[in-house]
């Protein structure tokens, strides 16, 4: 039977490097030889991309409480369709953003709170967590400012500073209470720094998997 694969995860706030970040650390992987599976939510699966078109680009209404079931749909699908399945092969997944988005985002931006997030997670029994978490923080106006010179914003991009500004506590609160899972890393450092700190924590991780 082969070794369970691991999982990583990239969060933070918008503009703030994910993708950059997760095209580095892919190409770190590969470069260890490991087989590695990259996806992304909300989406990862057929019916995850159709939920990610109804969240953030279609006009069609979406009060915070559904927002926070299609998220959970779109990740119970993701994790027994896709996710699973890889780590089970052996495969690592390095995904763009997972559960700990819906307690910034829900939890915190939309105010529905933890206990609420962590009530629908229980029910949806997603229990598998990320063995590493990469958390890219800057300021949110920096983040923004990127966003904007990238072009049109999705819907939930459109949200006021304060929405973002409830998002960015409950990520960093997250982080305060799983050091050992979550890896804060200042994103608004040059790109080179902050892809020599996600080198560092990787590398870190390759040793305590290995030791
Ligand atoms: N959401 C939610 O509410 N609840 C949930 O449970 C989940 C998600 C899973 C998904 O967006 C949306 O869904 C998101 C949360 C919500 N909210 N919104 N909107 P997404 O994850 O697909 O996309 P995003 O958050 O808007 O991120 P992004 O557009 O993919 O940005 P990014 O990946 O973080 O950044 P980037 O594309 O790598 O970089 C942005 C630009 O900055 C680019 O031009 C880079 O070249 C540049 N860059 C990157 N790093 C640097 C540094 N260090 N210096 C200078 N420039 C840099």
């Amino acid at each position: 039977m082969a070794t369970r694969g691991r999982f990583i995860t990239l969060e933070g706030l918008e503009g703030v490097g994910k993708t950059t970040n997760r095209e580095h650390i892919h190409s770190l992987l590969a470069d260890k030889n490991i087989d590695v599976l990259v996806t992304r939510e909300p989406g990862g699966t057929e019916l995850g991309e159709q939920l990610r078109h109804l969240l953030l680009h279609a006009s069609t209404a979406v009060c915070a409480e559904s927002e926070l079931l299609m998220m959970a749909a779109s990740r119970k699908q993701h994790t027994v369709e896709v996710i699973e399945p890889a780590l089970r092969k052996g495969l690592w997944v390095l995904c763009d953003r997972y559960v700990d988005a819906s307690f910034a985002y829900q939890g915190g931006g939309r105010e529905l709170g933890a206990e609420t997030v962590a009530s629908v997670h229980e029910l949806l029994s997603i229990d598998i967590k990320p063995d590493l978490t990469f958390l890219l923080d800057m300021p949110i106006a920096d983040g923004l400012k990127r966003m904007a010179e990238r072009g049109k914003p999705d819907k939930i991009e459109k949200e006021a500073l304060a929405f973002f500004e409830r998002a960015r506590a409950a990520y960093l609160q997250r982080a305060q209470a799983q050091p050992a899972r979550i890896k804060v890393v200042d994103a608004s450092r040059a790109l080179n720094d902050v892809q020599q700190q996600v080198q560092n924590e990787l590398q870190a991780f390759l040793a305590r998997c290995h030791g």
